[in-house]
């Protein structure tokens, strides 16, 4: 399933890795993990890893992300990891690489590299870099593997939602075999900071759940500023604390910003992403995210929701 990504990856002496903006864990975690797998199994070439950092994550990472010149992509070849859109991927300097590869697990929105391998039946892209290493034997040390498996926990939620499969497990069991400690992942991913469980309840307090079953927050430029976190931390940091409510089978949460109006959606019974892509945006069946233009856009968006909810059609 990867040969053609392997031979890329054989074949150039400097290689790049990107993912998406803002990366969350899976995004880093596939980074890292690549990152690792790729100096481990080829000391001789060279390997970087770009873009932004999300706070929440940073305990991820033993060192800050690579600086790179311009020039560096030259004769170089380009990894992007856990992106659907180009318009996403941090750094857009991937384009001057001689050669681009992809592996991701959304559903599929666009081409973007020469090589690429889209696999959406994958809970994460960790568990797709994961498996590229199980099919070519490349080397997984035990860091590598603690930052594909962490990636695998937050984007399965614990091995929790219905894009969890026994190859999930299988996967998992191969990185576990690598020894590392799965504890010291759960402390740092779920225990958090007194003001970010507190800034929940802020949320929690502010839930709307209309008759067609769909739960909502909408948070203003206002509002936003008072809280004192950033855009991601309220909009995909607090999406979730509508899940698992009864009562409430779809919900989404809306942030404005000076960029627009993030709306992250999440769902428990029905495919949303539809509703995400009429938007221009996407991800995942029960998990997807867009940028709207205003107030008024989020509002269709949420009657859209409802609409879904009156027509029923579970996934
Ligand atoms: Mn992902």
């Amino acid at each position: 399933m990867f040969e053609k990504i392997i031979a890329l990856i054989e074949k150039y002496d400097k290689i790049i890795i990107h993912r998406h903006q803002k990366p969350d864990g899976d995004a880093l975690g596939s980074q890292l993990g690549l990152l690792g797998i790729i100096r481990d199994s080829y000391p001789e070439k060279q390997v970087y890893a770009v873009g932004d950092m999300t706070p929440r994550y940073a305990f991820m990472a033993s060192a800050p992300m690579d600086e790179i010149d311009d020039s560096t992509y030259e004769g170089a070849l380009a990894i992007i990891l856990d992106t659907s859109a180009k318009e996403l991927i941090s750094d857009s300097r991937y384009t001057m690489a001689e050669a681009t590869a992809r592996l991701d697990h959304h559903l599929f929105v666009e081409k973007i590299a020469d090589e690429e391998v889209t696999d959406s039946s994958f809970e994460s892209c960790c568990g797709l870099v994961a498996a590229m290493a199980m099919e070519a034997g490349l080397s997984v040390s035990a860091a590598s593997a603690k930052a594909l498996y962490t990636g695998m926990i937050t984007d399965s939620g614990r091995f929790r939602y219905s894009s969890t499969t026994a190859n999930t497990f299988r996967v998992a069991a191969f990185l576990i075999d690598k020894g590392f400690d799965t504890a010291d992942i759960y402390r740092n991913l779920y225990s958090d900071e007194l003001f970010f469980i507190q800034l929940r309840a802020k949320f929690v307090l502010r839930i709307n759940v209309t008759p067609d079953r769909v739960g909502y927050i909408y948070t203003t430029k206002e509002e936003a500023a008072e809280y004192g976190a950033d855009s991601f931390t309220l909009s995909r940091g607090m999406v979730n604390v509508m899940s698992e409510v009864k009562g409430i089978d779809s919900w989404v949460n809306f942030t404005e910003t000076e960029s627009g109006v993030l709306c992250e959606i999440r769902s428990s019974l029905y495919n949303i992403n539809p509703i995400a892509v009429k938007y221009g945006g996407g991800g995942h069946q029960m998990a997807s995210g867009a940028t709207l233009k205003d107030r008024e856009e989020a509002m269709s968006l949420l009657e859209d929701l409802n609409a879904l909810g009156r027509e029923g059609g579970r996934v």
